[in-house]
C-alpha cells in the first residue's frame, strides 16, 4: 500500500503534520517553492506601491507628494525591494525549486536542508531590508548600487541594508549550490543531458553564475561595512581609497546578476512555446548552449556600466566590443523562439500570450541595450531615463513577464485548479498597454536629456512624465486583474488533470497538484521533452 505521503497532495497536510510549522521546517522542495513564492509576490507588491508612488511624485515639476530626500529613499528602496527580493530569487527560488527536480525525475533536489536554510537566509535578509528603514540614520537614500564613497559618507542606515544584501546573496548562492548538484546527481538513470527540458538547462546555466558571481558582491558589500565601521581606506578616495575599484566589484556581480534574472526566464518560455504550438523546439541544442554561453560572456561585460567612470580608451572599447558579443545568444533564443512558432498550430492561451510578451518587450530592452552598450551613444543617455526605460523592458518586461507566463502555465499544475481565462486574457491587454504607456515614454524623455533619480524636472519633460504616470495606473490596473484572475486557483474543487495543456514534460505525467512524495523510484521511461506526438491535453 501506498504512504499517505504518496496520495496526498503536497498542498494538503499529512497526518499528524500539519500547520505553520510543516512549511516553515519543510524540506519538501515543492513547499520550500510555496514559501518563496508567496514572499517574492509579497515583496513585489511592496516594490510597485513603492513605484507608483514614485510615479505619483513625478507627475509634476517640482514636490507633489514628497521631498527629495524621501524620494531618493523611495528609489533606493523600490531598487533593493524589486532587485535583491523580488526578481534575482523570483523564478529559480520559488519555480526552480517547486519544478526542478519533478522535471528530471528526482525525489527532491541533493540537499533539502540546506534548501530551506536558504529559505531561512531569504526571510532574514527581507526582514532586515525592511528593519533598514525604520532603525538608525534613516532610510538609505544610495540608490540600489550603493555607490561609493556616497555610501560611506551618508549618515543613512546604509550599513544594516548591506548586511541584508550580504545575507541574501548567501540564500542565492546555497540555491545555486543545491541545483548545481541536484542536476549533475539526481537525474533520473534515462534522463540524459540531452532530454533536459530547457527550462533545466536554463536553472543550471544561472545556478553557475549564482555559484560564481554572487561571492564577489558578498565581499564587496562585506568591505563597504567595514569601511562605514572602522573608517579605513578601502574605497573612500579622502582616505586614500579607490572608488573605481568598488565599480568594478559591484558590477562584476551585478551584471551577471542581470542573467540570474533573466536566463530562468527564458527557460520558463521555451518551455512554453513548443507546448502552446504544438511543434518540437526548433535548435534545441542551440537554446541549450546559449544559456551557458549567455552565463559565461556575460561575466565579461561588467565594465559597460562604467563608461563614463574615466577607465581608459581601450578598456571602454573592449568592454563595448564584449557587450555586443554576448547579444548573439540571446538573439539566437529568440531566433529559434520565432522558427518554433512559425507554422506551428498555435492555441493562444495565456500562457503563451506571456511568453509572447516576453519575447516582445525583452526584445525592446534588449535592442536599446545595445544603444547603451557602444560607447558613443552611452555617454549621451548615460544616467538618463533612457536608462531606466531599457532595464525596466528587460527585468520587468523580460523577467516580470517570464514570472506570470510560468504562473499561468504551472498554476494549474501545482493547485490542481485553473485561474480565470477570460481574466487571464484581459490583464494581458491591461498589461503590456499599461508597460509600454509607463515605459516607452522614459526613453524619449531620456534622449532629451532628463535625468534619473531626481524628483523634480524642467517643464519640457511634463507631458512624457505625465503619460508615464497614467501608464502606471492602467499596469495597475492589470496586475489587479491578473491576481483576481489567478487566485481563482486558490478555491473551489480540484478539477485540472494531470495534462491540462498537454506539454511534454516529465512534471504533467504526475497529479495535480503533486503528492508530498514524488519519483520515489525514478520514472523508466523518460519522455522526448519537446516531442508531442501522442500526448494529449486533458482538461
Ligand atoms: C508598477 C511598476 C513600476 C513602477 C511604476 C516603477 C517606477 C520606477 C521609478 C519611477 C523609478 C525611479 C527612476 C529614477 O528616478 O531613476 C524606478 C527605478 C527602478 N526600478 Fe522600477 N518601477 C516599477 C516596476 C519595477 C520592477 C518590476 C522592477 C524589477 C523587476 C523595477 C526595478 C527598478 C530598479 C532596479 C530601479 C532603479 C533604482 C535605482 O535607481 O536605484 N521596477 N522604477
Ligand atoms: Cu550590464
Amino acid at each position: 500500500m501506498p504512504s499517505p505521503g504518496e496520495t496526498v497532495p503536497f498542498l494538503d497536510p499529512l497526518p499528524g503534520r500539519s500547520g505553520l510549522t510543516s512549511w516553515i521546517f519543510s524540506t519538501d522542495h515543492k513547499r520550500i517553492g510555496m514559501l518563496y513564492l508567496w514572499c517574492i509576490l509579497t515583496m513585489f507588491a511592496v516594490g510597485v506601491v513603492i513605484g507608483v508612488l514614485m510615479r505619483l511624485e513625478l507627475i509634476a515639476p517640482g514636490r507633489t507628494i514628497m521631498g527629495a530626500q524621501t524620494y531618493n529613499a523611495m528609489f533606493t528602496l523600490h531598487g533593493v525591494v524589486m532587485i535583491f527580493l523580488f526578481v534575482i530569487p523570483g523564478i529559480p527560488a520559488a519555480f526552480g525549486n517547486i519544478l526542478l527536480p519533478l522535471q528530471i525525475g528526482a525525489e527532491d533536489v541533493s540537499f533539502p536542508r540546506l534548501n530551506i536554510f536558504s529559505w531561512w537566509l531569504y526571510l532574514t535578509g527581507a526582514v532586515l531590508a525592511v528593519t533598514s528603514l525604520f532603525t538608525g540614520g534613516g532610510p538609505p537614500d544610495t540608490g540600489w548600487t550603493f555607490y561609493v564613497p556616497f555610501s560611506e559618507r551618508t549618515t543613512t542606515n546604509v550599513s544594516l541594508a548591506v548586511v541584508a544584501v550580504f545575507i541574501l546573496g548567501f540564500s542565492s548562492i546555497l540555491t545555486g549550490l543545491n541545483f548545481i548538484t541536484t542536476i549533475h546527481r539526481l537525474r533520473a538513470p534515462k534522463m540524459s543531458w540531452g532530454k533536459l527540458p530547457l527550462f533545466v538547462w536554463s536553472l543550471y546555466a544561472t545556478a553557475w553564475i549564482q555559484l560564481l558571481a554572487t561571492p564577489v558582491l558578498g565581499v564587496t558589500v562585506a568591505l563597504v561595512f567595514i569601511e562605514r565601521l572602522l573608517g579605513i581606506g578601502l574605497f573612500d578616495p579622502a582616505k586614500g581609497g579607490d572608488p573605481l575599484l568598488y565599480q568594478h566589484l559591484f558590477w562584476i556581480y551585478s551584471h551577471p546578476a542581470v542573467y540570474i534574472m533573466i536566463v530562468p526566464a527564458m527557460g520558463v518560455v521555451s518551455d512554453i512555446i513548443p507546448a502552446f504550438a504544438r511543434k518540437s523546439i526548433f535548435g534545441y541544442k542551440a537554446i541549450a548552449v546559449s544559456s551557458l554561453a549567455i552565463a559565461f560572456a556575460g561575466s565579461l561585460v561588467w565594465a559597460h556600466h562604467m563608461f563614463t567612470s574615466g577607465m581608459s580608451d581601450t578598456a571602454v572599447l573592449v568592454f563595448s566590443f564584449l557587450t555586443f558579443v554576448v547579444a548573439i545568444p540571446s538573439a539566437v533564443k529568440v531566433f529559434n523562439w520565432v522558427a518554433t512558432l512559425y507554422k506551428g498550430s498555435i492555441h493562444l492561451e495565456p500562457p503563451l500570450l506571456f511568453a509572447l510578451g516576453f519575447i516582445f518587450l525583452f526584445s525592446a530592452g534588449g535592442l536599446t541595450g545595445l544603444v547603451l552598450g557602444s560607447a558613443g551613444t552611452d555617454i549621451h543617455v548615460h544616467d538618463t531615463y533612457f536608462v531606466v526605460a531599457h532595464f525596466h523592458y528587460v527585468i520587468f518586461g523580460g523577467t516580470g513577464f517570464g514570472l506570470f507566463a510560468a504562473m499561468h502555465f504551472w498554476f494549474p499544475k501545482i493547485f490542481g485548479r485553473m485561474y480565470d481565462r477570460k481574466l487571464a486574457n484581459a490583464s494581458w491587454y491591461l498589461l503590456v498597454g499599461g508597460f509600454n504607456m509607463l515605459y516607452f515614454p522614459m526613453f524619449l524623455i531620456g534622449l532629451m536629456g532628463m535625468p534619473r533619480r531626481y524628483y523634480d524636472y524642467l517643464p519640457m519633460y511634463q507631458t512624457g512624465h505625465i503619460i508615464s504616470t497614467v501608464g502606471s495606473w492602467v499596469l495597475v490596473a492589470g496586475l489587479v486583474t491578473m491576481f483576481w484572475g489567478l487566485s481563482k486557483c486558490l478555491r473551489g474543487p480540484r478539477t485540472v488533470g494531470r495534462n491540462p495543456w498537454g506539454a511534454a514534460t516529465l512534471e504533467w505525467t504526475l497529479p495535480s497538484p503533486p503528492p508530498h512524495l514524488t519519483f520515489l523510484d525514478p520514472p523508466d521511461e523518460v519522455p522526448s521533452p519537446y516531442s508531442y506526438a501522442g500526448v494529449k491535453r486533458d482538461a
